[in-house]
């Protein structure tokens, strides 16, 4: 594969996570009327908002794409500088706790990354969803090899979150990316390549999950995010991806009905579906109220 090819595999990705994360984010309002935002769930109704905007979802990953375009691999103090810069560009884009900690004393010494990262939430490091949120399109640019996509999903992920449990839901994303631009995702194979930890559980309860199972119920069982952090945010978004490998609209409609967390579960989600659709069958309602991307005339 040629750098080219690798760079355009996960920019189909990105443009998948950021509908998601844009798609998803509209629904935060409505949660104030549970009943009436399930409803519109159900009846497949999106949000009327004109624009939609992306989140930090979409920034980080944005980040760790300019990196490997320019290195080919993950650098990682270039990539926490990278990080940084985003966040100083525009702080406002609904980061977590942590990363508003982490991101301003990356911006003055990025070579640090090691020692501050680890420092967040008394010493434990951070096991929120935030490196899963952005790890699908590296899954895109390493598809042909697993054990790449592993080592490197795990570099991406240690520059802002040190905690097992925070690597190993990048790790799980990273993964069911790379088996969904191959057109063989499976939750048994995600589960199998993710390193030993509660996200690899919630995969192996998730496998064992029948897609039949309604999407509240699933979200239920196995986690909607709403803890904003990776054990109960992963599980739920490949589950959703897994149950409509060939349909990006069908998957962000599963995933926004177990609520939570569902810019980010639907940023999971639809970064790996789009691995293999991309967004060509997406409505054209839709791609025109996300918000552009940096460097594209538009979606697609
Ligand atoms: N910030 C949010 N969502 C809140 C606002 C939602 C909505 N827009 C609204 O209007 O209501 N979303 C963003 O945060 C998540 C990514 O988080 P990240 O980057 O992992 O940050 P952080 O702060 O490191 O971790 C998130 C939370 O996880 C818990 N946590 C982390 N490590 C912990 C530890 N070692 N022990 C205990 N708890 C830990 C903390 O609660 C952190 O704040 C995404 O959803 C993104 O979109
Ligand atoms: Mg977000």
């Amino acid at each position: 594969m040629t750098a080219d090819e690798n760079s355009a595999a996960a920019r189909r990705s990105l443009e998948g996570l950021a509908l998601g994360d844009a798609f998803g984010e509209r629904w935060f309002p409505l949660f104030r009327d549970p009943r009436q935002a399930y409803d519109e769930v159900r009846a497949r109704r999106i949000p009327e908002e004109p624009d939609w905007h992306w989140t930090d979802d979409t920034a980080m990953a944005l980040g760790l794409l300019r990196v490997l375009d320019q290195y080919g691999e993950v650098r990682q103090t270039e990539l926490a500088l990278c990080f940084a810069l985003g966040h100083d560009a525009d702080p406002a884009r609904g980061y977590g706790y942590g990363m508003h900690q982490l991101l301003p004393r990356l911006l003055r010494e990025p070579d640090r990354w090691p020692e501050y990262t680890r420092e967040l939430f008394d010493g434990q490091g951070s096991l929120g969803n935030g490196a899963a949120m952005r790890a699908a399109p590296l899954g895109a640019w390493f598809r042909a090899d697993p054990e790449r996509v592993v080592e490197q999903a795990t570099r991406s992920a240690e520059v802002t979150h040190a905690h097992p449990e925070g690597i190993a839901g990048a790790v799980a994303v990273a993964v069911a990316a790379a088996l969904s631009a191959q057109g063989r995702l499976t939750l048994g194979e995600v589960a199998a390549l993710t390193p030993d930890s509660a996200v690899r559980d919630g995969l192996r309860a998730a496998a064992e999950l029948s897609f039949a199972t309604e999407p509240w119920k699933a979200a239920d069982l196995l986690g909607n995010g709403q803890r904003i952090r990776a054990d109960d945010t992963v599980p739920f978004a490949v589950w959703s991806a897994a149950r409509h490998p060939d349909d990006l609209v069908a998957a962000l409609w599963t995933t926004a009905e177990g609520f939570g967390d569902v810019d980010t579960t639907c940023a999971v989600t639809g970064g790996i579906v789009a691995a293999r659709t991309g967004v060509d069958d997406v409505p054209a309602s839709w791609l025109s109220r996300r918000e552009p991307l940096p460097g594209a005339a538009g979606p697609g």
